[in-house]
């Protein structure tokens, strides 16, 4: 049963067992699960719930970091089949992509990068921690179409800005258009920011990616 093995996966990442999180992956392609559906349904929940307590104290820096090991074992499973399945594609267009300076969070915006490239984007993946003015530059580098930047923290979601302001600084605006997402981010604030889009998840980004690049 799915369901089953969903609780399975949510529980594997509240659990912080990387092990047993990626034998899981395994056992859903065997099965025929689809790699997003075991993401969406399966570990993202279970990061949600981790998240959750966090906030509560009832747990704590070491027992989220032992989650985003787990999350990062299934993702390693996942996201070969995820690429795999859009790889004969022609490109789609150039996006460069990264987390915020000061911000170390990494698989949502992995995520992104991940079906970006499965439908068919060159993606340049900066990492996290990156200053402003690299975004600038990767973008002006590889004549990307769009630079995406993700952000988890309240405090580093203000750096999203700076990048949209460096952009500017190097007139690569508004050829260049700049998409926002993370937890904290909201439509209003991209707007608020001069950002061209908010994504809530990675499947609305490759939406929106699609739309700015035919707009
Ligand atoms: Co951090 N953390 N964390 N953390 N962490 C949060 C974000 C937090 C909400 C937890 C909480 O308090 N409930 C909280 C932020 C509070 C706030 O600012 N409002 C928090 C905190 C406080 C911190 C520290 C400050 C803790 C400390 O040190 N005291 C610290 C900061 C470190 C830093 O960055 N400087 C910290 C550290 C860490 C770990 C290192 C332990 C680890 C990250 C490990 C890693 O990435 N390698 C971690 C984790 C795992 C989390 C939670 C639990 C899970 C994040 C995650 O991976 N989610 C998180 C709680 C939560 O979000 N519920 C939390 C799964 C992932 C698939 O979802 O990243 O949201 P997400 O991405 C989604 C969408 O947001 C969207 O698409 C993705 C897929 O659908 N999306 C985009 C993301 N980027 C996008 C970009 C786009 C479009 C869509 O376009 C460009």
């Amino acid at each position: 049963m799915p369901s089953d093995h969903f609780a399975a996966m949510r529980q594997s990442i509240i659990d912080g067992a990387p092990e047993s999180a990626g034998a899981l992956a395994r056992q859903a392609l065997e099965l025929g699960i689809a790699p997003l559906a075991a993401i969406d349904q399966g570990y993202v929940p279970g990061m949600t719930e981790v998240g959750a307590q966090y906030a509560k104290h009832q747990m704590f820096l070491p027992d989220m970091l032992a989650s985003a090991e787990a999350m990062k074992a299934a993702m390693a499973v996942l996201e070969p089949e995820l690429t795999r399945q859009g790889s004969r594609r022609p490109t789609a267009g150039t996006v460069v992509l990264g987390t915020t300076k000061g911000d170390i969070h990494e698989i949502g915006k992995t995520l992104v990068g991940t079906l970006l490239t499965a439908h068919g984007f060159k993606v340049y993946d900066l990492g996290v921690d990156v200053p402003s003015e690299q975004f600038a530059a990767k973008a002006r580098e590889t004549a990307a179409d769009v630079v995406g930047v993700s952000a988890l923290l309240t405090t580093t979601m203000r750096s999203q800005k700076t990048v949209v302001e460096a952009l500017q600084r190097e007139q690569l605006r508004p050829k260049v258009k700049i998409i926002v997402g993370g937890a904290p981010v909201t439509r209003q604030w991209a707007e608020e920011i001069g950002a061209d889009g908010y994504a809530k998840d990675a499947i609305s980004a490759v939406a929106l990616v699609h739309s700015l690049i035919q707009r």
